[in-house]
């Protein structure tokens, strides 16, 4: 054996990864569960390099976080059938609990995305030309996330950018223990031409909390179409079938079409594991009807000094990268459905900037709305 470790030894300096696979070869994976507990301290007393490696950086990138969600299990092989003491914790969304210290931000010289700063009026353009394919219908945006991550104040960053003068129509809350929004609303936004509405509508909803907040299954009765406006969310009881509340004749313009995830990405505003779970259920919801889903990252002037200088470094800053990257192996939503946004939350005044990232998701959201509009069409409406 000794003989085998340290020809193992030698692997070390090479490649993490590839040192814990070949010492998963040494010990055979049956061997090491009949073991279990015994195996992991014989293993962390007997060689102090071992106890070193697992707790090094390298094998946190080897066995990359981003691999990891609570839908799947981390990286198979040698570890994957290990005790959890020798699992490195899992780094968790948003800068949650059993995250790492983030470290200092760093800035890439190239945005890793891009953003064409100067061309916010057709942006807009695009925005104000939108009309659904399918007449007289629009478009339900139904926004969820945890207590004061952002979702009304992105209504009301919306709002502002399409009238084009700041607009506070969604109330805010600064304290955030509870979740300031205890209402089922639909926000409609007027158009230039009086009593002409855009024709798409946000739905803004009481914040998950690990106890308090709104519960799953009402948000899974509002993307049906269920939930009557003014409804006030009440974290004991769900909405029934029968109350003056529940909407039991659902239109098509009653169901939402596209989930947004509204997540902060300042670590003081720390997402509970509890919360991430319910995430995760209420998009396990919206997959089976088919929703397209999105994220929209908050605070991002929060999250990192360079942004809030200058929001033109969104996309150069690795630690927004990095946290939008943790987020989409927490929840599954892919990268190219998570933008950042900075909503208008001190500045009295309109800024091009804060309006092109406000604008990009939701042009997305948009186009990803009508194409699941027209598609649920050809299928009959089969989501009520
Ligand atoms: N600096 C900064 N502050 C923000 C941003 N987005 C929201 N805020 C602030 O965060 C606080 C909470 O925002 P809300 O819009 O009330 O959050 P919410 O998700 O609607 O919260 P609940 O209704 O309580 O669930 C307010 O003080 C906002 O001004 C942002 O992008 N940057
Ligand atoms: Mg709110």
């Amino acid at each position: 054996m000794l003989s085998s470790l340290s020809s193992i030894s030698a692997v070390q300096h090479t490649h993490t990864k590839a040192f814990f696979e070949a010492l998963s070869k040494v010990f055979s994976p049956d061997n090491i569960l009949s073991r279990g507990q015994q195996f992991s301290t014989l293993a962390k007393n007997s060689f102090p390099f071992l106890s070193r490696l697992m707790n090094c950086q390298n094998f946190l990138e080897a066995y990359s976080p981003s691999t990891w969600s609570h839908q799947t299990p981390p990286t198979p092989g040698f570890f994957a059938q290990q005790t959890p003491e020798l699992l490195p914790s899992r780094p968790s969304a948003m800068g949650g609990k059993k995250s790492k210290q983030p470290e200092p931000p760093a800035f890439l010289d190239k945005p890793w995305r891009e953003i064409n700063w100067d061309e916010k009026q057709s942006d807009l353009q695009y925005v104000k030309n939108y009309k659904p394919h399918i007449k007289d219908r629009q478009l339900r945006i139904l926004l969820h996330g945890p207590v004061g991550a952002g979702k009304s104040s992105f209504i009301n960053s919306v709002k502002s950018v399409l009238k084009g003068r700041m607009c506070r129509v969604a109330l805010v809350d600064n304290t955030s223990h509870d979740s300031f929004t205890k209402k089922y609303t639909t926000y409609k936004i007027e158009k230039e031409n009086p009593s002409t509405f855009y024709p798409f509508v946000f739905n803004d909803i009481m914040g998950l909390d690990p106890s308090k907040g709104v519960l799953v299954d009402d948000i899974k009765l509002a993307l049906k179409g269920h939930v009557k406006d003014n409804y006030v969310f009440n974290p004991e009881h769900k909405l029934s079938d029968g109350d003056q509340y529940y909407n039991p004749e659902v239109n098509p313009n009653d169901k939402v079409h596209v989930l947004a995830c509204v997540v902060p990405a300042d670590t003081s505003s720390q997402i509970e594991d509890e919360v991430i779970r319910k995430v995760l259920e209420i998009r396990k919801v919206a997959r089976e009807l088919g929703f397209p889903q999105v994220a929209i990252i908050t605070r991002i002037d929060k999250a990192c000094p360079e942004i809030s200088q200058d929001l033109k470094n969104v996309y150069k800053s690795t630690y927004l990268k990095e946290k939008m990257e943790q987020f989409s192996a927490e929840v599954g939503i892919p990268m190219n459905c998570i933008f950042p946004v900075k909503n208008y939350s001190e500045e009295i005044d309109l800024n091009d900037d804060v309006d092109s990232l406000v604008l990009s998701p939701l042009r997305h959201i948009i186009d990803f709305g009508e194409d699941f509009m027209n598609h649920k069409m050809n299928q009959f409406e089969g989501y009520a």
